[in-house]
């Protein structure tokens, strides 16, 4: 589905990229930095969680090389990447029904428990 291994690379960048935006955004929130509003939680992490699928298709072989931060164990440990693919899925997953309750506490302990998920991901497949 993508021309060439640079499309799948800017493919799955780009879908990172939205989904950390709206996530990321709400950091200050979770933290209790800023004051607590469940509109604003609920749209950016509906939208976070919708992105969370789309990734994982820009994975294709023969994309560890160019521009991009990918280690080649994701090709030699697929099914362990793929896990941790789905962990994240079904952490964003929980986090858009804490979201859309409106309970600041079940937010922030679902937020927390998905920004795990980021970092795992990160520092097992992810070049400095
Ligand atoms: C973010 C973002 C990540 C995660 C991670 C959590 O907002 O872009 O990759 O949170 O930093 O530890």
């Amino acid at each position: 589905q993508f021309q060439k291994p640079e499309d799948a690379i800017k493919y799955r960048k780009a879908a990172f990229t939205v989904m950390a935006s709206h996530f990321g955004r709400l950091g200050p929130m979770a933290q209790g930095r800023v004051p607590f509003d469940a509109k604003t939680v609920a749209d950016n992490i509906a939208i976070a969680a919708s992105m969370s699928s789309l990734p994982f298709a820009g994975f294709v072989p023969g994309t560890d090389k160019g521009d991009t931060k990918a280690k080649a164990e994701i090709w030699s440990e697929t099914e362990k990447f793929n896990a941790a693919a789905k962990k994240m899925q079904d952490a964003m997953a929980a986090l858009n029904v804490a979201a859309k309750s409106g309970n600041a506490d079940q937010f922030k302990a679902a937020f927390g428990e998905t920004g795990k998920t980021c970092k795992g991901c990160h520092d097992d497949y992810r070049k400095e």
